[in-house]
């Protein structure tokens, strides 16, 4: 570049800057301080049985740059943002940003788990990768991204490629026409930030790990290719399974062939004019289970590509309030994650990670996974599969979503959609769950039966569900009560308190020789529409802290009463359906054994009191306490103690074993062996 040509360059950009400035009638478009933002295309229909597809894996090491001020988007910058990826030729070029060299990072990967700087950073981080790619004139090339947290924008070289919002779910785009011989340059731009319309909504009890947390690929298929297939047992007649398949493009007349070479299973479909095929199939597969988790491989092919998967087939079923696995009675005794690996700091999303969690987790004697509270990547439920762990999934929709936000709506729907169109084969998931601790509303419950609607769309066989929370207020006051009463006939409890607890007696017109125990009706409105009805409940941990200022007791007392009342209470449901309870627990510093709260013993004791109450409420066939391993948390700072980990796990961010771990491997082991 000449010089004469920047010093031109230099003055018009001065002329357009001054023009704009002065302007009269001044537009945000345009100016030298953004213009209008261009259009970002959504992603494609997802692409299913990835595994199986020619592949080249992105995967590795890439670099970043952290954007706080948003500037490198083509829209904030005149001089054309990060895309344009200018190099420095001659020395003199005015460039402020430069990806060669840039600090590195590993994708799939957290920025703010990789670098210290960055950990409780939230914002735009741009993430750059050189590869180099052989066209194919006859085939598609898709950029496939399994999860990317939570906004992401992409550019190849220079050009926009898409945006998707929404994180932790899969994603393709079709890139053929931005691929290059030879180099090439993918930069992706994620941004962590979330906000009261995002799902999740800003405030969450585990970390928002940002950037591409999931496999990165250049899937090739050809021009008319299977865009996903679906085959589940029947869950009424375990000699036959539906078969479906769709095909990228409307062609009727598609020959595909469906083979399960171990049962001796072959035969030929034809799509129809939607380019679908929906089949009844007759097999007689070995039935997948805990303890025998049979998986057989299916293959499916066209003229022009063949893919397959290893499927297991089994029926999942509640008959009133029971759960039928293959037709026979079983419990789920489970246990609830976080997706974070065991000893390495940031999201879990590898192979390795899901079979170093789940073996361990396995000790525990569970046959079931709670997977909360957001979609892990599809590694997880492949792991589970073989494993014979049976999983919930669930999508991020946590606590307080924006309920009347049709944009809101749309990225959750988004999620489960892609959620179960990724994970619909596999044996392992018997659970959708759409929901989190989310407060009783219309709108709430316009928001997740749409969401139920959406799983209905692809995938009748699993139950749905979503963690519930209600028991009303009234319910909670009886409580008090309950606790007055076991405190007033309590000869432990100091004169003064025994005074209080006799007056709120006196108050509610309770004589001292009376029995109460405390029961509590899941009552949800939800209940009418899901299948298995899962409930949060917290009694000795949070549920003692409630009622310490309103009666003038110390804590210390009350948790002593809670557990003395605990074996007695009372849980179910006005809905003829199972309970699962899909979380309880108490924090606990690995090493700390003073026997107070945050003791080792303490949440020990509360495990046996919490087991000992929910195996004596019949409507309860599930469990899932919270939480296997210690998770990183921005609301928990208690120094020394938390430390930013939410500490209700049952080993540490390092795998040591807390005390409680044995009080839940035995009960499973020896008291709820089903
Ligand atoms: C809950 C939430 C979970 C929290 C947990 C806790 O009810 O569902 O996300 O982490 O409580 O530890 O308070």
């Amino acid at each position: 570049m000449s010089d004469r040509f920047i010093l031109r360059t230099y003055c018009s950009c001065l002329i357009i800057f001054a023009l704009n400035l002065y302007s009269e009638e001044q537009s945000d478009a345009d100016s030298f301080f953004g213009r209008e933002a261009p259009a970002y295309p959504s992603p494609d229909h997802l692409i299913g049985w990835i595994d199986s597809r020619q592949i080249q894996s992105l995967n590795g090491e890439w670099s970043y740059i952290v954007d706080p001020m948003n500037n490198g988007l083509p829209e904030s910058s005149f001089f054309g943002g990060f895309p344009k990826n200018k190099i420095q030729k001659t020395g003199m070029e005015l460039i402020e940003y430069n990806f060669e060299t840039a600090s590195k990072i590993n994708i799939p990967g957290a920025w703010n788990a990789e670098d210290e700087k960055l950990f409780f950073y939230r914002g735009p981080v741009w993430l750059y990768k050189k590869f180099n790619f052989l066209p194919n004139k006859k085939s598609l090339a898709h950029l496939y991204i399994e999860g990317s947290n939570f906004t992401t924008k992409i550019f190849l070289n220079g050009s926009i490629v898409g945006e998707f919002e929404g994180g932790y779910v899969p994603f393709n785009f079709d890139i053929s026409k931005y691929l290059k011989e030879g180099e090439n340059i993918l930069l992706v731009q994620t941004d962590n930030t979330l906000s009261e319309s995002s799902v999740p909504t800003q405030k969450t009890d585990w970390w928002p790990w940002g950037g591409i947390v999931g496999d990165v690929y250049i899937v090739e298929t050809p021009k008319k290719f299977i865009q996903n297939a679906y085959l589940q047992l029947d869950p009424e007649n375990f000699s036959q399974a539906l078969f479906k398949l769709e095909m990228n493009q409307e062609s009727s007349g598609q020959k595909v062939k469906l083979e399960i070479p171990e049962l001796q299973f072959e035969d030929e479909y034809i799509t129809n004019s939607s380019g679908l095929i929906r089949e009844k199939i007759t097999i007689t597969p070995q039935l997948w289970a805990p303890r025998s988790p049979k998986l057989y491989k299916v293959i499916i092919s066209t003229a022009s590509e063949t893919i397959s998967d290893e499927i297991g087939f089994r029926s999942i079923k509640t008959q009133g309030q029971k759960l039928f696995l293959n037709n026979r009675e079983i419990k789920f005794k489970g246990i609830a994650m976080h997706s974070e690996p065991i000893g390495i700091a940031g999201p879990a999303f590898s192979k390795a990670h899901f079979q170093v969690l789940l073996s361990t987790a396995k000790d525990l004697n569970i046959n079931f996974i709670r997977a909360a509270h957001y979609p892990y990547t599809r590694h997880l439920a492949k792991v589970a599969d073989r494993f014979g762990l049976m999983l919930w999934e669930e999508v991020p929709v946590y606590w307080n979503i924006d309920w009347n936000n049709p944009q809101t709506l749309d990225i959750a729907k988004n999620q489960i959609s892609r959620l179960v169109q990724r994970d619909q084969n596999r044996a392992s998931v018997v659970v959708w769950s759409v929901a989190n601790e989310t407060p009783l509303s219309n709108a709430r419950m316009t928001f997740l039966n749409t969401l139920l609607a959406e799983i209905e769309l692809n995938d009748s066989s699993r139950l749905s569900t979503a963690a519930l929370l209600s028991g009303s207020e009234e319910q909670f006051r009886s409580l008090v009560l309950v606790l007055a009463l076991q405190g007033a006939k309590s000869n432990w409890v100091s004169p003064k308190e025994k005074a209080i607890f006799e007056l709120i007696l006196n108050q509610a017109n309770i004589p001292i020789n009376s029995k109460l125990s405390f029961s509590l009706s899941i009552d949800d409105p939800l209940g009418e529409s899901i299948d298995l009805i899962s409930y949060n409940e917290y009694f000795g941990w949070y549920y003692v802290t409630f009622f310490t200022d309103q009666m003038m007791i110390s804590e210390g007392t009350l948790r002593k009463l809670m557990f003395e009342v605990m074996p007695d209470i009372k849980i179910s449901s006005s809905y003829d359906k199972p309970i699962h309870i899909s979380e309880f627990g108490a924090g606990a510093k690995y090493g700390n054994r003073t026997n107070k709260i945050w003791s080792e013993e303490y949440q020990a004791t509360l495990y046996k009191h919490q087991l000992e109450m929910l195996s004596s409420n019949p409507q309860i066939q599930g469990i899932s306490p919270w939480v296997f391993k210690d998770f990183r948390a921005m609301l928990r700072p208690l120094p020394g103690i938390q430390d930013f980990y939410n500490r209700k796990g049952l080993i540490d961010e390092n795998g040591n074993k807390k005390e409680a771990f044995e009080v839940l491997a035995d009960f499973y082991e020896n008291k709820w062996n089903k």
